[in-house]
């Protein structure tokens, strides 16, 4: 299989990210521009004069990777090009806080862009600030645990579910501790039209802080806790993807990092009760 992110970037060694884009392009394949807002990805991606894409890539703001990428698409299709992909990747930073605004326009516009979030929950390029992904609990340099509060006292920004709301084509979340899950998301976005968006869990090493060898085994029992549902919402029919039989206590998956290590009892089970409540709502 041709690769369209190589190896030689400079992300940490176990980083969710490059997993995440990698098995994204295979499925995209070589007929895509990729736009990227500021993140980490940009950074291990594209210093000059090297480069990890084997597709068109630009890099956008923060601010404004969903006005960038309709911008692109509009002049694709105005010289009769209906085939190129026009792709998004954005951390949580961009996707939840600082480029939501545009990306929300884009959404409005229906513009035919595949948006894909890899969500490392927190500003990690710039060493840990709490994003409005991070979960309750999590320990970042701005929501740091100590005697008087321990780590972030919000929960996180239900985001996919705001973006249902915009009614676009197709909305999924996804994990890479389930990568052919994963993949068969892409497949199936890369096939419709309109905006799309996927939100990928994909784990920090640093920011996490824990063993870089148990990234996958990380993103999949977050899964398997029940913490990050697996879902579709095409057409505004709502379809879990995975509803697992017997839920892991949330415990084995917060205990294994270092970001969530000041967490009592008791504020593991508050955590487990949100994750119960969240699971009888779906039901
Ligand atoms: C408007 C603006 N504010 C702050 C920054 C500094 N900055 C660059 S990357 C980054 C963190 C990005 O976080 P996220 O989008 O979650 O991607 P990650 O680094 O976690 O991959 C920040 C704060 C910036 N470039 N632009
Ligand atoms: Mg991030």
């Amino acid at each position: 299989m041709e690769e369209y992110f190589s190896p030689g970037h400079s992300a940490c060694a176990g980083c969710g990210m490059p997993i995440t884009v990698r098995h994204a392009l295979n499925v995209l394949g070589k007929d895509v521009i990729v736009v990227n807002a500021t993140s980490c990805l940009e950074i291990v991606s594209s210093a000059y004069p090297r480069s990890a894409w084997g597709v068109p890539y630009i890099h956008s703001l923060f601010e404004n990777a969903g006005a960038i990428a309709a911008g692109v698409v509009a002049s694709l299709r105005s010289q009769g090009n209906n085939h190129t992909k026009v792709v998004i990747f954005a951390g949580d930073g961009s996707t939840y806080d600082i480029g939501f605004g545009v990306l929300s326009g884009m959404l409005e516009r229906n513009d035919d862009v595949l948006y894909i979030c890899y969500d490392n929950e927190a500003y990690m390029n710039t060493g840990n600030q709490r994003s409005g992904s991070t979960p309750f609990g999590a320990a970042t340099t701005t929501s740091p645990a100590g005697k008087v509060r321990h780590g972030k006292l919000q929960w996180k920004k239900p985001i996919a579910e705001i973006i249902a709301a915009h009614k676009v084509p197709y909305v999924a979340t996804a994990s890479i501790g389930y990568l052919a899950d994963f993949e068969n998301k892409v497949r199936r976005a890369k096939d419709l039209t309109g905006a799309r968006f996927i939100l990928t869990l994909a784990p920090c090493v640093t920011g996490w802080n824990y063993d870089s060898a148990k990234t996958i085994e990380i993103a999949k029992l977050a899964v398997d806790t029940g913490l990050w549902m697996l879902y579709e919402v095409e057409d505004g029919k709502f379809k879990l993807s995975l509803k697992p039989s017997q839920f892991t206590p949330v415990g084995d998956y917060l205990k294994m990092q270092g970001r969530f290590r000041h967490l009592n009892e008791d504020e593991i089970k508050f955590i487990q009760e949100h994750v119960n409540k969240s699971w009888s709502e779906v039901k």
